[in-house]
């Protein structure tokens, strides 16, 4: 069979970009006092975008300031049903700008248009709708007698789903009564700018929201100052580290979700399409970029001979290029480093002996491309079996026994995500109740749902984020 390819490229004039941004604080957008600033780059072409400032010790301090002053003024008092009406409003608000939002995700962060269309930003826009109804349920809701906000909540969030990763730390601390100073990555601020916008057309009480655009050390300065209550960090485990350093022994409370390095289990008697369908959005979505990623592929040994095959012809069809094309399936890395970081670890595969395996593809000239790339005969002491790639990579290892099946799963520092392939219910119960991850998924991969708690044990972190143990992050 021939498919003629006809590009479908979703329009880039939705989006109507200034040419500089500047931190959100006190319900407006004020001029830095840093004088810095950074450039924000599409990695797909490596043009820039728009320059951000950098915010520096004053503008943090400001935040702060404002963030204090909208608590103890306006936002925790306020009742549950007021502060619930905002909630919907920037709800409804991201639907009805889902699509300049997603195009201008796309051109930010690299992945396809197809998922900031269908995934990003419905889930962002779900998540506001969800927590704006327990805005007035809290008092009855079991979570203690008196529940209250905590204060005022710090939060570092990462560049691999930048929006969804905003919505996921600023809802639940808006419904429970917090406020909020938010730091988005160095590398993919729009959207989070934009959403400043959204907080002003919801008419939000200055400084419930604010956010200081900037790298690493404004997220240090934001978390070590002391009129913060409350931190939220989603990023490296080398950083989560550093900031439960910088918190340890302060009044501070901490919720840490970190890296990943998740199992896909597929045993022989798996629906083999099914499985395939999900092992490759497991790890090629969003190019690997995605701490919950199921990176390691363990196929019952007996299956393997069927299940490689299939897996490569699945992955051959996969369309890599221009982001914003509704038929690409693997967009852009998102940055230069992240591509070396990729490059780095993926070299180490082959020089301990595993092999590597890519489909002929072609990769764009300008702009970071990884190709889907599959390892096999991988032994479980290899550096790509255990750390985390962050990229469009997927380890291959086999087992024989539901035993050793989950003793290669957990036999990893992390334990954040797991997925398991079976169509016999006692071996599904079974192999969940021994895999050491925070979210394990049957018969499916990557499904996020603002219902459901998401978390990490052991080097992936601690606390939850959404469903009812998310909102206790938030109470004191
Ligand atoms: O993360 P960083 P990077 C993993 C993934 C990736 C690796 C490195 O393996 O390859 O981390 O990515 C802010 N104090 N994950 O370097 O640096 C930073 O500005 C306070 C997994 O991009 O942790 C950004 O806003 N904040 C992960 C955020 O932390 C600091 C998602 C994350 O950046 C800081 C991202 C400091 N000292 C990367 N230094 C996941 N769990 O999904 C940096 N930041």
């Amino acid at each position: 069979e021939i498919f003629e390819y006809a590009p479908a490229p979703e329009s880039r004039s939705v989006v109507s970009l200034r040419p500089s941004y500047q931190p959100y604080i006190g319900g407006e957008l004020v001029p830095a006092t840093s004088g810095e600033s950074l450039t924000s780059v599409n990695p797909a072409d490596e043009e820039p975008l728009a320059e951000v400032a950098v915010s520096g010790e004053e503008d943090v301090d400001r935040a702060v300031a404002a963030a204090r002053r909208a608590f103890d003024t306006t936002w925790s008092a306020m009742p549950g049903a007021e502060r619930g009406k905002y909630l919907f409003r920037i709800a409804r608000i991201l639907q009805e700008r889902a699509r300049e939002l997603a195009v201008l995700e796309t051109l930010d962060n690299g992945k396809p248009i197809r998922e900031t269309r269908d995934l990003d930003l419905p889930l962002a826009a779900a998540h506001f709708f969800y927590h704006a109804g327990w805005a007035d349920k809290l008092p009855h809701a079991g979570l203690g007698p008196d529940p209250r906000p905590i204060g005022v909540a710090a939060q570092v969030i990462p560049w691999n789903f930048p929006l969804l990763m905003l919505a996921w730390k600023v809802a639940p601390a808006l419904a429970t009564g917090n406020t909020v100073v938010l730091k988005p990555a160095e590398t993919t601020p729009l959207t989070a700018m934009v959403f400043a916008e959204i907080c002003q057309e919801a008419e939000l009480p200055p400084g419930v929201v604010n956010i200081v655009p900037g790298a690493g050390p404004t997220g240090h300065t934001l978390v070590s100052h002391a009129g913060v209550d409350k931190v939220a960090f989603t990023g490296s485990t080398e950083v989560g580290r550093q900031i439960a350093a910088t918190v340890a022994g302060t009044h501070k409370r901490l919720t840490l979700e970190l890296g990943g390095k998740g199992a896909n289990i597929v045993y022989d008697d798996a629906a083999i399409d099914q499985a395939v369908e999900g092992v490759v959005a497991g790890v090629f979505r969003n190019q690997g970029h995605v701490c919950c990623a199921g990176s390691r592929l363990l196929v019952q040994e007996s299956v393997a001979e069927e299940f490689l095959p299939r897996l490569r012809e699945r992955i051959e069809r996969l369309r890599l290029g221009d982001p914003l094309d509704k038929n690409t399936d693997v967009g852009a890395i998102n940055s230069a480093a992240q591509l070396g970081r990729i490059r780095d670890l993926a070299a180490t595969g082959t020089a301990e002996g595993a092999e590597a395996w890519s489909p002929a593809c072609e990769l764009p000239e300008r702009g970071h491309w990884f190709p889907p790339t599959v390892f096999t005969g991988v032994s479980q002491a290899h550096r790509i079996a255990r750390e985390e790639i962050f990229g469009p990579v997927l380890s291959v290892l086999t087992f024989r026994t539901p035993d050793e099946a989950v003793a290669k799963a957990n036999n990893t520092p992390y334990g954040l995500s797991a997925g398991v392939w079976t169509e016999k219910g006692a071996r599904m119960l079974w192999t969940a109740e021994r895999l050491r991850a925070g979210v394990v998924w049957s018969n499916t991969f990557n499904k996020l749902d603002p219902a459901s708690p998401f978390g990490g044990y052991k080097e992936s972190g601690y606390g939850r984020e959404g469903g009812r143990h998310g909102l206790e992050a938030y109470l004191g």
